[in-house]
């Protein structure tokens, strides 16, 4: 086939997503079971509350519903996060938000690759959550010197897929002739390697600064590390886990069960204890060993808020840190989740009360009816007047990132207890701005944006002006 049309950024998304996750089924069969327990459960809330269907077919959610996962890597420097921010960008997938999790003790810092348009979110919001290493952050020299000489030494892109896409760079994007070849090559990024690129000893003196370490320099490229697929009740995923053989970390991250959902909620089971191979220094033969990085995550997601929303759900947050500062052992699970509801009781739980206060973004539009010729096009509207009018409808605008102590979390419930270290570290999102090649987006300003554009909409259809 010589097939000179460009394949649209969102359909080749899609595709990725879909071959990622065909990849992670074979190579973690427990990934496939969560598949089948949320597909399951999502099912039954679609016929036991015909109202949420109707939900999330009127706000665009339902078709995107069964596609919809995210992933995670960690890669090792700024060349690896530079190369990685170019292929992204060809699957329209771009780097939106700054996420420090040293204060939380983890070496990384990271951003979320992720489509960015109301329309391309429609088609496949598959993002990935991306951490790069912060190496200066290792305080025994030899070991940095090591990881850094083999972190300059590593190629996590072949030369077949680079060419591809300095060609596409070239062409405006990706022919459909080469849309396969394009894939498949990216999906070879992030398998798994059952080799490590290091002896033993040096795998255990990785270890021993953070496991994240090992993880990311012990091996040949940035395998993925969990897919998550979304479910509509991660309550009932949660208590169904081990029915199927998962357990689940002991507690969902994010915020309590609500009537209307807010940003996100996760829950995860423990990593896996995998068999990989070292080079023997000495015999030069391979000899077993194990390594502990990948495991299963689900999330719900809810609506996004504003800074103003989201300074409120931060200082509840943090409230709820401070009755349990630790990791929160199965038993005291009740507890928890009891202080969390009772921390958020006063966060409104209704939608009309979350857009008059101007908590979370919504989409406006306008109610099909005969009415609207009343409307009188020489003045301004109020939104709210057109709302209680029964002129405007709302919906919520579903959350699209990450929260950075669920993500602290859920790194800390897949790493052993050893998992933090007291890090001095001052935020350097310059440093990964300029490792990336370009400042991370501002989630604000496009949940914003889709909320303005539905609003002009309204205007354009009902035929007057809003304020
Ligand atoms: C990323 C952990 C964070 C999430 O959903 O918050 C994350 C990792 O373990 O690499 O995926
Ligand atoms: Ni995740």
């Amino acid at each position: 086939m010589n097939d000179t049309k460009l394949i649209s950024k969102d359909e080749l998304r899609a595709l990725f997503s879909a071959e990622l996750s065909k990849m992670y089924q074979s190579e973690v069969p427990k990934y496939s079971t969560l598949i089948s327990l949320t597909q399951k459960v999502n099912q039954d809330v679609l016929s036991n509350h015909p109202s949420q269907k109707e939900a999330l077919i009127k706000n665009n959610e339902f078709d995107r519903l069964s596609e919809e996962r995210h992933g995670a890597i960690r890669i090792g420097s700024a060349k690896e996060l530079g190369i990685l921010r170019r292929l992204f960008a060809l699957y329209g997938m771009y780097p939106v938000g700054y996420y420090d999790l040293a204060p939380a003790g983890i070496p990384v810092h990271s951003t979320a690759f992720r489509p960015i348009e109301k329309s391309s979110l429609e088609v496949s919001p598959f993002r990935l959550f991306t951490s790069l290493l912060r190496l200066e952050l290792i305080d025994d020299a030899e070991i940095k010197a090591s990881a850094i000489h083999l972190l300059n030494q590593r190629e996590i892109i072949s030369p077949e897929l680079y060419h591809l896409l300095v060609k596409a760079e070239n062409q405006g994007g990706i022919f459909k002739s080469d849309q396969l070849q394009f894939i498949a090559l990216t999906v070879d990024i992030f398998k798994w390697h059952q080799t490590a690129t290091v002896t033993e000893t040096l795998y255990q003196k990785l270890l021993t600064q953070h496991r994240l370490i090992a993880d990311v320099v012990g091996f040949k490229g940035p395998h993925i590390n969990h897919l998550t697929p979304r479910t509509l009740d991660i309550d009932e995923v949660q208590r169904l886990m081990p029915d199927y053989q998962i357990t689940p970390k002991a507690t969902i991250e994010g915020p309590p069960k609500r009537n209307c959902p807010i940003l996100l909620r996760q829950t995860s089971f423990q990593a896996l204890n995998e068999a990989i191979l070292f080079l023997d220094e000495k015999t030069n033969n391979w000899v077993k060993g194990t390594h502990t990085a990948r495991f299963g995550e689900i999330e719900a997601r809810g609506v996004a808020l504003t800074q103003k929303g989201r300074a409120f759900y931060d200082e509840l947050i943090q409230k709820v840190k401070e009755f349990f500062p630790g990791e929160i052992k199965p038993h005291e699970s009740h507890l928890y989740n009891e202080k969390l509801a009772s921390i958020f009781s006063v966060f409104p739980d209704n939608w009309y009360e979350l857009m008059i206060n101007k908590l979370a973004w919504f989409n406006f539009y306008p109610v099909k009816s005969e009415m609207h010729h009343i409307l009188d096009n020489t003045h301004s509207h109020n939104l709210l007047t057109l709302i209680d009018n029964g002129m405007i409808e709302f919906s919520p605008i579903i959350y699209e990132d990450f929260l950075p102590v669920s993500a602290a979390g859920i790194f800390q419930s897949n790493l052993s207890n050893k998992s933090t270290m007291p890090l001095k570290a001052i935020s350097a999102r310059a440093d990964f701005e300029s490792a990336l090649g370009q400042n991370v987006l501002d989630e604000m300003s496009l949940y914003e944006k889709i909320q303005l554009d539905s609003i002009s909409l309204c205007e354009s259809v009902l035929n007057i002006r809003i304020i």
